[in-house]
């Protein structure tokens, strides 16, 4: 794996990612593909509609269906969904976070944890992840943490992030002991944890970075803090973050949120939010935010985005997609999915551009006004 910045503007990044799956041009938006599935979207509207770039899977879902010995006969997971982009895969350190009340355990070895499948009991270790995504096969995997919850006080955030940093060394060790298995490269990128504690984020990110891995990832925010608290935290770690590397900001999120974090000098980030949000008919335009259930969209036959240029979107008008929602129309889900990734994909390629402009700030606070209107 390769990065390269190819231009800074203040703390924002313009650069390139290459994987043996193709070169990424960050910043980049990944949507989730939690079960090997981005929902509701087909492989092919993906790539050329949305136009996304790489996706991520779950280790924690994967394992437990498909399951392994699908996956490793399949040939990974880009041979079984079909999808030869770079593949990122979480841990399971997040699902791990929301089991919690399931009766999950968490030690030194790992975490004991029941599938919400059929209830049956399981457990993670460092190892046995680095292992499960082996097998997966994805291009970057993520090392496995845990991932504090908020408000989370500040004895259990240091346990928590001393435990996370003693799991790395696991992951690391494991990972740096076994090979890929399907003739392609992978990347193992840590996560910098310590809640919303300043000197907590700083230790983590200090010694994430002593690791020299090929990215980093920030994780344990966008989990119910307040904004101003995540920007802080992103700001604080990002600069101690090598500049050099690949930075990643987890499950974040708002379309303002990405382009805030763009700010400060994330280059990748996920979020199931375009997604959820459009099964629900709420969708992100050029514009402001849309709930398309309203009955002021009855009679407005316009597009549903002009100003993106995707086919879904300047194809389908308002009324007809309000109606397909009212009727409850698998289409609707469908149409609005695609349509909201291809304004997250729209808006991380316009951030690209500005930044190699050298506009990237202003360009920004007028745009976070715009698209955050509700309509
Ligand atoms: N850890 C992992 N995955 C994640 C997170 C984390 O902290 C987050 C936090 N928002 C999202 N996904 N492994």
């Amino acid at each position: 794996m390769q990065f390269e910045v190819i231009k800074q503007d203040q703390k924002a990044r313009a650069g390139t990612i290459q994987t043996d799956h193709g070169t990424i041009e960050t910043p980049i938006f990944m949507p989730v593909g939690t079960v090997a599935s981005v929902k509701a979207v087909h492989q092919r509207e993906l790539k050329e509609d949305i136009k996304a770039q790489i996706i991520l899977g779950n280790t924690y879902h994967l394992y437990l269906r498909p399951g392994l010995e699908v996956l490793e006969q399949a040939g990974g997971l880009h041979k079984f969904n079909g999808w030869d982009r770079p593949i990122l895969t979480d841990s399971g350190g997040f699902q791990v976070y929301s089991l919690a009340g399931t009766g999950r355990k968490i030690d030194e070895a790992g975490v004991k944890f029941k599938s919400h499948i059929d209830g049956s009991t399981h457990v993670f270790t460092p190892e046995s992840v680095m292992d499960i995504q082996r097998t997966i096969g994805a291009d970057f995997v993520m090392a496995f943490d845990e991932c504090t919850p908020y408000p989370c006080d500040y004895g259990y955030a240091r346990r928590s992030m001393e435990l996370t940093h003693r799991w790395l060394q696991r992951c690391c060790d494991r990972f740096d002991t076994t090979e890929p298995k399907y003739g392609h490269s992978q990347a193992l990128f840590p996560i910098v944890q310590g809640s919303t504690y300043p000197d907590l984020r700083r230790q983590s990110a200090e010694f994430i970075a002593s690791l020299g891995r090929e990215g980093n990832a920030i994780g344990g925010l966008s989990v119910g803090e307040p904004a101003e608290d995540m920007y802080e935290m992103t700001d604080l770690v990002c600069s101690i973050l090598p500049q050099d590397k690949p930075r990643y900001l987890m499950g974040v999120g708002t379309p303002a949120n990405i382009l805030e974090s763009i700010a400060l000098g994330i280059d990748m980030m996920d979020c199931v939010l375009p997604t959820r949000n459009a099964r629900h008919g709420i969708l992100y335009t050029t514009q402001g935010i849309i709930n398309i259930k309203n009955e002021k969209w009855r009679k407005d036959f316009s597009p549903i985005d002009e100003g993106l240029g995707g086919y879904t979107s300047t194809f389908y008008s308002k009324a007809y997609l309000r109606h397909l929602f009212k009727s409850d129309e698998l289409l609707g889900p469908q149409i609005a999915s695609v349509h909201n990734l291809t304004f997250y994909l729209w808006l991380v390629k316009e951030a690209r551009l500005q930044i190699l402009n050298g506009t990237y700030l202003p360009w920004k606070n007028q745009m976070v006004e715009q698209i955050m209107r509700r309509l």
